[in-house]
């Protein structure tokens, strides 16, 4: 049974109508949006705000009404996937490489929902690799300065080519292999204080709600 289907189509119930919706991105969050689009069809008046082209993509086939972030001063909800979250409802999320707008989106809204399958809650971050976007004039220094923080940062390239993946915000992404993170909050500022890097998938302080889903169909809200 798909654990993510459960977790995002029930995170959709805090949607009503005449909301706006910060629009996650991922396979996870696409049951959210498909479930959203179902909805709109039937009536439902949202308006979209999407955190990256790819979900842009699919709001716009399934019908969903989008506006830009820069036209609303805050979203009433957002829902988004995560690939970590620990007990203290800190998240590494950009393994689809949409992190920075994932975190602008969800810095405005009111509520923030994650969605998530059971794998992804862990006691403590880090054994996924921490996506980092970073600008990309000069990457390798960039690159050597966040090794120093005690990890072994890996340029993201594409999968089927040697160029490197370049994010929506035509930057790049580091992914920073660290094994544990003992403190999530203070790698979330030092790596925002290096040069060259733009942001990190560390979400500190930001999710209200975490759904996760079982293969059982059990769905836990917390
Ligand atoms: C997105 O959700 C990314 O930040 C994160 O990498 C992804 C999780 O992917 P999935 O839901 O497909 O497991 O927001």
């Amino acid at each position: 049974m798909n654990a993510k289907k459960f977790a995002g189509e029930k995170a959709v119930e805090y949607v009503k109508d005449g909301m706006t919706v910060g629009l996650g991105t991922g396979s996870t969050v696409y049951w959210s949006i498909t479930k959203l689009g179902n909805l709109v069809k039937e009536g439902l008046n949202i308006k979209g705000v999407p955190t990256s082209k790819e979900t842009e993509k699919l709001a716009k086939e399934l019908g969903i009404p989008l506006v830009s972030m820069s036209s609303v001063d805050h979203l009433d909800v957002t829902i988004d996937g995560a690939d970590e979250a620990n007990p203290n409802f800190e998240l590494i999320k950009g393994g689809g490489g949409a992190l920075l707008r994932e975190k602008m989106v969800a810095s405005i809204s009111k509520q923030f929902i994650v969605v998530i399958d059971e794998s992804k809650f862990v006691n403590q971050l880090g054994a996924f690799p921490l996506p980092v976007e970073i600008v990309p004039f000069s990457w390798e220094t960039t690159l050597k300065t966040i090794n120093k923080l005690g990890c072994t940062p890996k340029l993201r390239i594409k999968t089927d080519s040697s160029p490197p993946f370049v994010s929506d915000n035509e930057n790049y992404i580091a992914d920073c292999y660290f094994e544990n993170i003992e403190n999530p909050a203070e790698l979330n500022l030092q790596l925002n204080m290096i040069p060259g890097v733009v942001e990190n998938g560390l979400f500190i302080n930001m999710a209200d709600t975490i759904v996760l889903g079982k293969t059982n169909g059990d769905v836990t809200v917390m």
